[in-house]
């Protein structure tokens, strides 16, 4: 990425998804979640993105970070989500809210490398997963739901990329609440089972993406 682009966010943004959405498509068909370990700890899932909705209709989202050895956390105003342990199998994350009523947590690990591991009847599941852990409050107010969705690509049913918990009536408090993760691999990432791209929309972000790369081509040839 140039200067040019970094100093100049308005452009960075549209260039970069073009990016992505052209290295998508252009990726190999083999190129796929490669598992590779279970004993992911709270300084292993750096990157995640944490959103809580509010009853009031707000919502804030955060960056998951390593706060210390083996731990882990991300923190909104009023909110805040960590966990410290060398593995987060039976290992319990720790949730917490003051104020403002919460009526959803929401963590998409898989911009973390991460993924959720849920129980399955048959060990390991996903080959590299070993066993998993499907959410369980261990203490404090539980949500009146949960759900994980966003299937991984290699998932036989057990391996998820967000977890989700509603309360119908809000939360503040402390909640805490066991779910196993794994880590994907540097070469091969975590990335969630693909959608069929509309061909239309194809067309549409190749064109995006060659007239970001003739812009930033003459602004490179302009600096
Ligand atoms: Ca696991
Ligand atoms: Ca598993």
């Amino acid at each position: 990425m140039n200067r040019l682009s970094i100093a100049n966010p308005t452009h960075l943004v549209p260039a970069l998804a073009a990016s992505l959405a052209l290295a998508t498509i252009a990726a190999p068909t083999n190129a796929q979640t490669v598992v590779s370990g279970y004993t992911t700890g709270g300084d292993d899932m750096n990157g995640m993105q944490v959103l809580v909705d509010f009853l009031d209709g707000s919502s804030e989202s955060a960056i998951w970070g390593t706060t210390g050895y083996n731990a882990g956390g991300a923190f909104g105003t009023t909110w805040g989500l960590s966990l410290t342990s060398s593995t987060t199998f039976g290992a319990p994350w720790t949730f917490s809210a003051t104020n403002k009523l919460v009526r959803s947590l929401s963590i998409n690990a898989i911009p973390g490398n991460t993924m959720w591991d849920t129980d399955w009847p048959t060990y390991p599941g996903t080959p590299g997963s070993a066993n998993g852990w499907t959410f369980q409050v261990a203490s404090g107010q539980a949500p009146d739901a949960y759900s994980y969705s966003v299937p991984i690509d290699i998932s036989v049913g057990d391996i998820w990329g967000t977890l989700s918990m509603q309360w119908l009536n809000g939360f503040t408090g402390t909640m805490r609440f066991y779910g196993d993760t794994d880590n994907g691999t540097a070469s091969n990432p975590v990335q969630a089972a693909k959608p069929v791209p509309e061909p239309g929309t194809i067309l549409a972000l190749a064109t995006v993406g060659a007239l970001s790369a003739a812009t930033r081509r003459r602004r490179n040839q302009l600096g």
